[in-house]
């Protein structure tokens, strides 16, 4: 069985295009795994402790994996592009993958949870989510990501030409 899973890409340290354009084709090369469509790219201010700004964008994944295996495959992906764990939360990073929702489904493990647990204040998870799937309902909270995008408050995020990621594919399916 295999469910469609968005996960949220972003990085602001060091070549953040470059990191996130290999963290795409790291997640095209996973075994049961395929990409499906990915967002335009988006530049945001740091939300949290000042730090630079972030690139982030959301990838669309058919996944038959289970949610833990993606998770262990996602920080393997982490650490090979030079994502070190120092302690500091929130931190400055080169690559940042976070699994924002797991179809319909609601994973409350120690290690995981899902959806994640701030994507509905996230300007910068949204956006590019919205992109995907504007009428996807967060499992949670009951309303489309489109509705929680549209109530959340003005932050710095927005659309950047990008040179490396591929153009964005969002409307040739419809999930
Ligand atoms: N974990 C729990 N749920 C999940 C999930 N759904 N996906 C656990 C991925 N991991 C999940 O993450 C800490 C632990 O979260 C993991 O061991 C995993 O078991 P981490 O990546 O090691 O540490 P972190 O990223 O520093 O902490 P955290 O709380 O995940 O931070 P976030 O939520 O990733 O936020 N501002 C902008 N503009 N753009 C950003 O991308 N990102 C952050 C980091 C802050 N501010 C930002 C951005
Ligand atoms: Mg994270």
């Amino acid at each position: 069985m295999s469910t469609n899973v968005y996960v949220g890409l972003g990085s602001n340290e060091g070549d953040r295009e470059g990191r996130l354009v290999a963290a795409l084709e790291a997640l095209s090369r996973i075994d049961a795994v395929a990409v499906l469509r990915h967002s335009s790219l988006f530049e945001s201010a740091p939300v949290g402790p000042s730090q630079p700004p972030f690139l982030n964008a959301v990838v669309a994944l058919d996944c038959g994996l289970s949610p833990q295996r993606l998770l262990t495959i996602l920080q393997r992906i982490e650490h090979d592009l030079g994502r070190r764990r120092d302690g500091v939360r929130w931190g400055p990073r080169p690559i940042d993958l976070d699994i924002l929702l797991w179809g319909g489904e609601v994973v409350a493990d120690a290690n995981l949870q899902v959806p994640h647990l701030e994507l509905h204040k996230r300007r910068f998870a949204l956006e590019p989510l919205v992109e995907l799937a504007p009428d996807l309902k967060h499992p949670v909270l009951g309303v489309t990501v489109r509705d929680l995008l549209i109530r959340l408050a003005p932050q710095d995020v927005r659309r950047l030409s990008a040179t490396q990621w591929p153009e964005a594919r969002f409307l040739e399916h419809d999930s």
